[in-house]
């Protein structure tokens, strides 16, 4: 439910201040597609942290999913717990939609089902990196999700952009462990992309990292960006433009048979 499409920058004027506009409130839901409550919590705290005033954001994740998305397999077994969320938000008329695994897991058939934009984290990151570095890394967890976030730049158009996408080489759920070393394997592989890619920025390449940007920021020197905030802002602007997902061709809705 967002008025404002309908309220014109005449209204704004008649009325002489914008503030009016705070009447409405933006909906974002945001979706983990694994089923590990730990890390949705802290996507939620990440997402609340960045969210401008007004607008409401809801995380939630399957109950039945992987219990983290490593590799081609956890993606396929994640995307009906992912549709059925997006299906639920769609019905409970939220104006836009996150994907909160860097895999951008089901973005083509999300974007089927729901009318509001819905962004991945892998695209909305690499485009957030791509507007303030001439260059930029993916620091990511294991060796096998590389080629599906290589895949992606590609997809994206950001081969030429997104200099490497590297592996920390750990698992995704041992970012949930405070006493592990995950967070300083992270460190030393963006400080490696730092030193041997030329990167000027960072893009951390799992929503579990989404907590790590700060510490990181102020390790490195370098922007290190997180995917899950890029993506609430831009789904901020795109539906604050009025802008909803288009219904004709490839995203139209799936046609019941
Ligand atoms: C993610 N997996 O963002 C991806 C990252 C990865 O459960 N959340 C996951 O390593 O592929």
């Amino acid at each position: 439910m967002v008025q404002s499409p309908n309220f014109t920058a005449q209204d704004a004027v008649q009325f002489g201040t914008i503030t009016l506009v705070s009447g409405f409130i933006m909906r974002i839901l945001v979706v983990n597609p694994n089923s590990t409550a730990s890390m949705t919590k802290k996507i939620g705290e990440c997402a609340a942290d960045f969210a401008s005033a007004g607008t409401e954001i809801k995380v939630v994740n399957p109950a039945e999913a992987p219990v983290s998305i490593e590799g081609y397999y956890d993606e396929a077994m994640c995307l009906s717990g992912l549709l059925g969320e997006i299906r639920k938000g769609e019905a409970q008329g939220y104006d836009g939609f996150v994907i909160a695994c860097f895999d951008d897991t089901g973005l083509g058939a999300c974007r089927e089902v729901a009318s509001g934009p819905v962004l991945g984290i892998c695209e909305a990151g690499m485009h957030a990196a791509s507007m303030i570095s001439t260059g930029f890394s993916v620091v990511t967890t294991l060796p096998r999700s590389v080629p599906i976030i290589e895949d992606l730049a590609l997809l994206y158009g950001m081969d030429r952009r997104c200099r490497k996408v590297r592996a920390a080489d750990i698992p995704v759920l041992a970012l949930e462990d405070a006493n592990g070393n995950a967070r300083e394997l992270v460190r030393a592989e963006v400080l490696r992309a730092v030193e041997e890619d030329g990167s000027e920025a960072i893009l951390l390449g799992c929503a579990g990292m989404a907590d790590l940007t700060n510490w990181l920021t102020r390790e490195t020197g370098v922007p290190v960006i997180d995917g899950v905030v890029a993506a609430v802002r831009m789904i901020e602007a795109l539906v604050g433009a009025g802008l909803k997902t288009s219904k004709v061709g490839g995203y139209a809705s799936p046609r019941s048979k």
